[in-house]
């Protein structure tokens, strides 16, 4: 059984054998979490990006798509990369979003992580709806089977962690 667990503040203060990035495709790093995981986390987690990026994801790792590296010097032994889907009015991208997690904990279970800490994916720089974003992801974590233990959603704000408060129950 996996237990869902919530916290609203920065994800790079959390401890957890992984911790999620809502990245881009380019793995070179962006703004929001992502900023903030590749500054606390310092430089060797971009090194190892950059060599998956010249190993493996010449054109970019796909829109809902994961892939590990190290957390650098965050209390954390990985850092997994998800690209979300960039939200749109006009096509249904749910089923990337879900992805997004899906694909998470098969890596973090490849891993043999047991706790995982994510952020809000897609619902920043991506634009996706806060309520909209809160269920894909809680059904997505409740229909993936899966050896975690602890998944934390790490809200920022309170808006963040009401939305998660409600579908989580
Ligand atoms: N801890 C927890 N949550 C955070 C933090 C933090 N330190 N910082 C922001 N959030 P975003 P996206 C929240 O924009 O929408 C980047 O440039 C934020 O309030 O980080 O998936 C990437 O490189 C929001 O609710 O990710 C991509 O280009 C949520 O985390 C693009 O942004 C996600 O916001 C990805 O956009």
């Amino acid at each position: 059984m996996t237990t869902i667990t919530l916290v609203q503040g920065d994800i790079t203060r959390q401890s957890a054998d992984a911790i999620v990035n809502a990245a881009n495709s380019s793995l070179l790093g962006g703004g929001g979490v992502d900023g903030a995981i590749h500054r606390r986390g310092g430089p060797a987690i971009l090194q190892e990006c950059r060599e998956l990026r010249a190993s493996y994801y010449g054109k970019g790792l796909p829109t809902g798509q994961a892939v590990a590296t190290t957390a650098g010097e965050l209390d954390a032994r990985w850092v997994i990369h998800t690209v979300g889907p960039v939200w749109s009015a006009t096509e249904d991208r749910s089923e990337l979003l879900a992805s997004c997690y899906r694909e998470s904990l098969r890596v973090a279970d490849e891993l043999g992580a047991r706790t995982v800490a994510f952020p809000a994916v897609s619902t920043g720089v991506y634009r996706w709806p806060m309520q909209d974003a809160a269920r894909i992801a809680v059904e997505a974590v409740r229909g993936t089977e899966t050896a975690v233990e602890e998944v934390r959603f790490v809200l920022f704000d309170e808006r963040a962690y009401e939305a998660f408060a409600e579908q989580v129950g």
